[in-house]
Formats: C-alpha cells, structure tokens, sequence
C-alpha cells in the first residue's frame, strides 16, 4: 500500500476567509443592504439578515473552530460603513469591535490578514457616486488611515481591495451587484480609481505602519480558447488581459493598458508586498457576436467538467497551477487568499481541496514562494446575489437558528493544517476517488 505526503515549508500559514458583510449580520448602512431590499436583486429573495452573527459575538465560537482546527491565520474584512457611519464620522466602538477580534485571533495563535475593501460601500459612498467618482481615492486613503492606526498593533498583513476585478465587472458592468450599472467604459472608469486608490492606500498603510505586508487580491480564471478559431483566442486573450492582468501589472509598472488606449499612474508601481490570489476556476472562451457588452465573448465550463452542485463553480486543479504560474509573474510572494467550492452536501470538496492543494503544494515543493492557504469559506455565509443557495462552508450555518453542523471536509482541512501537509492515509479516507491521481502507483 502507498504511504507518502506532501509536507509543506515551515511557517506555511493555513487559514480560512471571510468578508465582513457575509459573516457579521445587520450591516445596515452600507449599499447591499439596500440593495438586499429591492426586490428582485438576490435569489429567492434572501438578505444577509443576521448572517453568522459575528456582530453579535459569534465570531469567538468559529475562530474557536478555527483553532481547534489547527489553522494559524484568518482573513477577514472591516466594514467601511461601521467605521465611518458618516463622512468623516468615526466610529470608535465599530474600531474596538475589530480590536477585540483581532485580539482574539492573536490569543486563539491565528495571524489576522485585513482586507480594507470587499464589495460593500458605505451608502454615503454610494450616493457619492460610489467608484465611478475619483473623490473615492481620497475617501479611501482616509479609511485606511484611521483603520490602520487604529488596528496595527494587532495586524501585519492588509489587503487593500478584495477582487477589484470581480467588483468592477459585477457592479458596474453586468448588474449583479449595486449600484446595478452595465456600462463596460464606467468600469474601466472604476478600475482606475480602484488601482489610484490601491496605490494611495499602500503608501498611507507603510507611512503608518513600516513594517506591514500590504498587497491586493485579484480573481484570477484562466481564459482557455474553447477552438482553434482565431476569433476565439482573440476574445479570450482580450478578457484574460482585462480580468486577470490590467489591475496586477498597473501595480507594478504604473501602466494601465486600457483595451482602448494607454495611461500613466506611477504612483502604483512596485505597491505589492505580496500578491492574494483568489482561484476558483477557469472558463473556455469563445467568440459571441451577441455580446457586445462583454467584449463579444461567452464564457462557460467545458464539456465533462466536474462540477459543483449548482454548476457555479468546476473542480478545475490544473487552473491553480496556472493561477499560480500567472501570480509567480509579478516576483512578489504569493498567498492564495481564496479557494473553495459550493457544495452544501460536500460531496466535491474533500477531492476540490486535496486536489487544489496538491498543485499548491507542487509549486511550494519547486520553490515558488506560495506562503499560505486561506479556504473560502470557514462558515457558510451570505453568497451575495446568490443569497443563501450557495454552502461554501468548511462547518454548515443555518441562518434561521445560528446552528453550526461540521462537514467531513473540516476535519479533513483540520488534518491537514495540523500535518502542514496532505498524506495518502487522508486521501484514502476523504477522498478515495482521487487518491490515483495524488499517488500514482
Ligand atoms: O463569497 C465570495 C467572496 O466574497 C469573494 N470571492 C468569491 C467568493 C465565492 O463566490
């Protein structure tokens, strides 16, 4: 019988994600709680409610969870529209709220990652005219300022905006989130002002703080011709250029590369400590005179792909290797600050996390400097425009009774985070179906 492991280096972090919006519950002054209320925005209706309770004090029992788990670092997000309620209004009991988390990862031995931006904007913002107006640049800059300060002492690593890219495309491009615009040049727009305030941002967080880690976290999917048309590659080639690069190679040579036109911002150049990589999946690309708006492109999985239970997301382990290949790029460290699959029966997720963590593990063992693991998601939590229908969570959470039931891939990622690595015993035991393709014999 084969034993064998894959060990990873020392003082590799391993963790889970979350975003503020999605796990504290009763975030009632930014946009998607409006949003949330109108009708027709989220499947089935749902809202983010109470979410995991983590306002009202939950998240002590899941970061529990967390360590019991054997993981040693956590990513989570501060809420913009709690810090400051009011332009220029700041709240200091929302500053002891994240204090007293960040505190609490630090005795639970979990190493915070802080992202300062992840989808949801104060409604003043919003009303401001939200990313679409440079003023947020500088509304930007002074959040981080007055967050950092307030919160250095408890944490290292920042991220400054989570998947710009995603943001850009599903508020302002394709009307899944708010403000619900389909406006391919305004996002381009967005993306600018994303990357101004990315920049502002990292410069505020080491003048405050010399010694942080400060990166951002783009979505990366690897954009595979569906045929060997020309017309095919050209698309694909073209989305791959504006959702995985436009943002990442502005920071760091200052140099936006517009589908239409160039720009300057050499304020961004050399602003990434270290780059958050969020993989999911690919898509085939192909071309669709159809849609002009999306740069006539159709995006979709192939034929015979493993999917999830919804179908959102493909159990696509190749993609990682290319996602990290693509991070490697830029020459700066690489944490994989989302990955994960929906899949509330677990059905998928034991052989979607071994196998993901396998090309990680591959790279790490050829001396890419892959330097953690952070699991979308620790608990389920609110999935956006896709409500509650999808379970990305290592511990189910009924948001009716606050109820938290363990799935099997849980004590699998315990596991491996206690090991610091993946063995064939727990291959065989999770994952049977894969273990040929881990441990070819
Ligand atoms: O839940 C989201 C997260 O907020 C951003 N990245 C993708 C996740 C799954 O959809």
């Amino acid at each position: 019988m084969i034993e064998a492991a894959f060990h990873f280096p020392n003082g590799f972090l391993w963790g889970t994600a979350t975003s503020s919006h999605q796990v504290e519950g009763d975030n009632r002054r930014n946009d998607w709680w409006a949003w949330e209320q109108q009708p027709g925005r989220i499947l089935q209706g749902a809202r983010s409610g109470l979410a995991c309770d983590w306002w009202g004090g939950r998240w002590k029992e899941d970061l529990d969870r967390a360590a019991a788990g054997g993981q040693n670092a956590h990513r989570l997000s501060v809420e913009w529209s709690r810090i400051e309620p009011e332009p220029g209004r700041w709240d200091a009991h929302a500053l002891d709220f994240y204090r007293e988390i960040l505190a609490g990862m630090r005795e639970r031995g979990i190493e915070p990652m802080v992202t300062l931006h992840h989808f949801t904007n104060p409604l003043w913002l919003a009303e401001e005219g939200g990313w679409e107006n440079e003023g947020v640049v500088s509304r930007f800059e002074a959040f981080t300022r007055k967050t950092v300060a307030a919160l250095k002492d408890l944490a290292t690593f920042w991220c400054t905006i989570n998947e710009p890219n995603v943001y850009a495309y599903s508020a302002i491009a394709s009307e899944a989130f708010p403000p619900g615009r389909k406006d391919l040049r305004a996002a381009l727009k967005v993306m600018r002002h994303q990357i101004l305030a990315h920049a502002a941002s990292y410069h505020a967080i080491h003048e405050l703080q010399p010694g942080a880690r400060a990166g951002i976290v783009i979505h990366y999917r690897g954009m595979t011709p569906h045929s060997a048309n020309p017309l095919d590659g050209m698309v694909a080639g073209m989305q791959s250029r504006i959702f995985n690069d436009l943002i990442a190679q502005a920071l760091v040579d200052g140099r936006l590369r517009f589908p239409v036109g160039r720009g300057r911002v050499p304020q961004a150049a050399g602003t990434q400590d270290y780059i958050g990589l969020n993989y999911y999946s690919c898509d085939h690309v192909s071309f669709d005179p159809l849609r002009p708006g999306e740069l006539f492109a159709r995006r979709f999985y192939p034929r015979g792909a493993d999917l999830s239970e919804v179908g959102w997301n493909a159990n696509m382990p190749e993609g990682m290797a290319r996602a990290i290949r693509w991070a490697n790029s830029f020459g700066v460290p690489i944490y994989i600050t989302e990955n994960g699959i929906e899949d509330e029966a677990d059905h998928i997720r034991p052989r979607y996390l071994v196998q993901h963590l396998h090309q990680v593990w591959k790279a790490a063992n050829i001396g890419v400097p892959v330097r953690g693991y952070f699991h979308w998601s620790l608990v389920d939590n609110f999935e956006w425009e896709r409500g509650w229908t999808q379970r990305f969570g290592l511990w189910a959470v009924d948001p009716e009774t606050q109820e938290r039931a363990e799935r099997p891939s849980a004590r699998l990622y315990a596991e491996i985070c206690k090991e610091n690595g993946i063995t064939s015993g727990m291959v065989r035991r999770y994952a049977p179906e894969v273990f040929s393709v881990l441990f070819p014999g």
